[in-house]
């Protein structure tokens, strides 16, 4: 992509109205526009990142053997009456009447249309278990939006349900995605917490939140140092049955459920701090079934209600905390796995013949060998094309200027560590492509 012609609208000064770091790095670095209170469009640049973000949850659910469809936003009201949920639900739900006055309203969530959608099509315990998942916009007209796409109205919700006859089977489900959060994260480059959580308006007994440490987090944590030794970061490979179990056992919860009194843990061993949720997993047994007869008939030949779970991964709130855990005081720092484009390529002297016809070739090489670049070929000064890449924060960046040219080399910088190196057009390129 060219710089010239690429719809960025990057910002120089910070924009008032935003609160943590994330948010004023995305809206300068020409990744979102506010449209209402916490509702956003995704420009070019972090439509890429939200997709990118949103590939590695799917592959994970996939590899966990969860199967995508896709539930539209829009739902009735009265599969919500069924459950209990549509009066519940209070003044989060957006609700909304169409022409023959039929109450609908912009989902919250998906447990009530998945509940429906199985019992009219599953019957029997061969068709069990089942992981299904969507990603799918949301909405909730949460009381207070902020801290950008961090706690928006709209927002993007990766969502799993899972499906099985009984208790033992539900919690080998609950593991899968447990697990499969664990190398999510891992993949992310994100120290992702496991904490116990309280079950809130989606109900049931087995919860757990994927909170990501930062200091404009929203939740308030105390676990113990012991998880550090887990290194959740490096978590992408197996993960066996003997540690999921000592990380569950190991004491991590979230504030409400925190009783100081009665903390297991010596207070030098207990740690304290901010967290991003992440993600949320419920496991909750029959209430869904049971309000909405969602039954198999059971290998003996009686009918029982399905055991359920559901499983959140907030995917654009991701893209926020992603950002609250990677920047420096120039702008984003991308993880390679999820970095909008690979290497930002400077011409710094675009008036040069030599400089442009090297950099228009190189530009070229990399989209043959499949890197994914940027180009700055705009007319402005190296300084406001250095400090434009430094916002935006691609892993790498290419820079050929005149002194490079007549040596033969580009300069590579790695964003993250600062280091420079000079290299030839070769080395470049294999570098990138290792
Ligand atoms: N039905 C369950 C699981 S599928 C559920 O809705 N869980 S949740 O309420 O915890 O939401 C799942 C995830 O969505 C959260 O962990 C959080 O990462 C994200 N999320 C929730 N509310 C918002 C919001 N207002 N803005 C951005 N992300 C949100």
């Amino acid at each position: 992509m060219r710089l010239s012609t690429y719809f960025l609208p990057t910002l120089k000064e910070n924009p008032s109205e935003a609160q943590v770091v994330s948010h004023r790095l995305m809206l300068r670095s020409g990744m979102i526009r506010q449209t209402s209170a916490g509702i956003y469009i995704w420009l070019p640049l972090g439509l890429k990142v939200l997709r990118n973000i949103e590939q590695v949850v799917r592959e994970e659910q996939n590899r966990a053997g969860a199967q995508e469809l896709l539930m539209p936003t829009i739902q009735s009201a009265e599969l919500w009456q069924e459950s209990g949920r549509y009066d519940a639900y209070g003044k989060e739900m957006l609700r909304i009447t169409d022409r023959h006055d039929r109450e609908m309203l912009y989902g919250p969530t998906n447990e009530e249309m998945i509940t429906d959608l199985f019992r009219n099509n599953l019957k029997s315990y061969k068709d069990v278990p089942k992981l299904l998942y969507h990603i799918q916009w949301k909405f909730r007209d949460e009381i207070r939006p902020r801290f950008g796409v961090m706690r928006g109205r709209e927002f993007l919700m990766k969502d799993t349900y899972s499906f099985d006859l009984d208790e033992e089977s539900a919690r080998v489900s609950y593991n899968k995605m447990y697990v499969a959060y664990l190398r999510t994260f891992a993949r992310l480059g994100l120290v992702a917490i496991p904490v116990k959580a309280d079950t809130g308006a989606i109900g049931g007994d087995l919860s757990h939140e994927f909170q990501i440490l930062a200091e404009t987090g929203e939740s308030t944590l105390y676990y113990d140092k012991a998880i550090e030794s887990f290194e959740l970061q490096k978590l992408t490979g197996d993960i066996d049955a003997e540690t999921i179990s000592s990380l569950q056992g190991i004491y991590a919860m979230e504030e409400e459920k925190h009783d100081p009194a009665n903390c297991p843990v010596a207070a030098e061993d207990l740690r304290t701090a901010k967290g991003i949720e992440v993600g949320h997993i419920f496991y909750f047994g029959d209430k869904y079934s049971e309000a909405m007869n969602a039954q198999v008939t059971g290998p003996d030949g009686k009918l029982v209600n399905v055991e359920m779970g559901s499983y959140g991964i907030g995917v654009s709130r991701l893209v926020g905390a992603l950002i609250e855990a990677n920047h420096d005081e120039n702008g984003i720092i991308w993880p390679e796995a999820v970095a909008p484009y690979k290497v930002g390529l400077i011409n710094l002297r675009g008036k040069d013949e030599a400089c442009t016809a090297a950099s228009e070739a190189l530009y070229q090489k990399l989209q043959n060998v499949g890197v994914e670049v940027l180009y700055d070929d705009r007319e402005v000064g190296g300084g406001v094309k250095f400090a434009n890449m430094d916002l935006i924060g691609l892993p790498w960046q290419a820079v050929i200027g005149p002194k490079g040219l007549e040596k033969g080399v580009v300069e590579l910088k790695n964003r993250r560590t600062g280091e420079r190196e000079e290299l030839s057009e070769e080395e470049l390129l294999n570098q990138l492509t290792a």
